[in-house]
């Protein structure tokens, strides 16, 4: 019951402004600004009108979807980027809680810029055409923004693809199967600054995405994070989380690849929300098993859309 992808507005770019007047280049522009410059004109409503037609056309395209990804770290926003690459058809909804998506990867590790890919991983650097220094068995990118906002500005672009941020998954919708197992449906969403005051402020329901898909990957514990794998213990779909342990890179970031999987149908976990459903080790400021779990979660994710 899926819609067909309604890719933006059909608008093409103007030359002619309402004035008459062409569009300057920069060049025409350069060193005459005391010389009759102004912008075109513009009524508020027009800029009113020209967001919220678009956010809630999105709403409406994406409150069916063929995928939701819940959390935009590096592993959420790898899945994007790979999924959005294979399958221009599908539409994917990114919900982020965080008006500023990116999670823990706008810097490598404490407050130092560079950012650590142990390789394989480069290959995704690769693919993505960011630039590293190899120093053998790792990579080094000078600034982990310069990742991030490469990876974002991919993702973006793809016309299938919808970052709804300031938007918090509440809940997980779920579907009972003729056998009496559950499978994840879609998710519950609001906007985060109301999802922070449902204790202090009444009746505020929220909004739902309905998708066959969902991929969690909103990080380790913490204020927002692990939040979909606490909602299936509180379901009683998991028993309970083995809870992230200490730091070992070596273990840490093999296991969190290998262990990216459909955790119970419906819904694939990824990143370090992961290492909460096993017990797993934390890998500090290392970013390699982020992006090829993002890599895995995108492949396992293909596949139901395969079968
Ligand atoms: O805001 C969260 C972040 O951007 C978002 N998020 C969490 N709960 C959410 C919810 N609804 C919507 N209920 C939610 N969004 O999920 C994103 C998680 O990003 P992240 O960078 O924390 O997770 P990751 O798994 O992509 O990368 C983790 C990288 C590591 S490893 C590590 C360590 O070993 O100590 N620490 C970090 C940050």
């Amino acid at each position: 019951d899926s819609v067909p992808i309604k890719a933006g507005f059909d608008v093409k770019p103007v030359a002619i402004n309402s004035n008459g007047k062409k569009t300057k280049t920069l060049a025409e522009m350069a060193n005459k600004w005391d010389q009759g410059f102004t912008f075109a004109p513009i009524r508020e409503s027009q800029v009113s009108r020209a967001m919220t037609r678009r956010y809630f056309n999105d709403l409406d395209t994406y409150a069916e979807s063929d995928i939701v990804i819940v959390g935009a770290g590096s592993c959420g926003l790898s899945a994007a980027y790979m999924l959005g690459k294979a399958r221009p058809d599908l539409k994917i909804a990114i919900i982020e809680a965080s008006v500023s998506p990116g999670g823990g990867a706008w810097l490598g590790g404490q407050l130092f810029s560079a950012m650590v890919m142990r390789k394989p991983a480069d290959a995704f650097l690769i693919d993505l055409g960011v630039p590293f220094e190899d120093e053998g068995d790792f990579v080094v990118v000078k600034h982990a923004a310069l990742f991030t906002s490469t990876l974002l500005s991919k993702v973006l672009q793809f016309p299938n693809v919808k970052l709804f941020n300031a938007t918090a998954v509440e809940d997980l919708i779920t579907r009972t199967n003729p056998d009496g197992t559950l499978r994840i449906a879609g998710v519950v969403t609001n906007w985060t600054l109301v999802t922070m005051h449902h204790d202090d402020q009444s009746c505020m329901d929220p909004n739902t995405i309905n998708a066959p898909v969902i991929i969690s990957t909103t990080g380790h514990d913490g204020p927002f994070g692990a939040f979909c794998v606490k909602r299936l213990v509180s379901m009683q779909q998991i028993e309970k989380l083995g809870g992230m342990r200490g730091l070992d890179m070596n273990t840490a970031e093999d296991a969190i690849v290998k262990r990216t999987r459909e955790v119970v149908p419906g819904l694939i976990v990824g990143g370090m929300e992961l290492s909460e459903v096993d017990g797993a080790n934390r890998m500090g400021p290392t970013f390699g098993a982020m992006a090829l779990s993002g890599v895995k979660a995108a492949e396992e994710t293909l596949k139901v859309f395969e079968e």
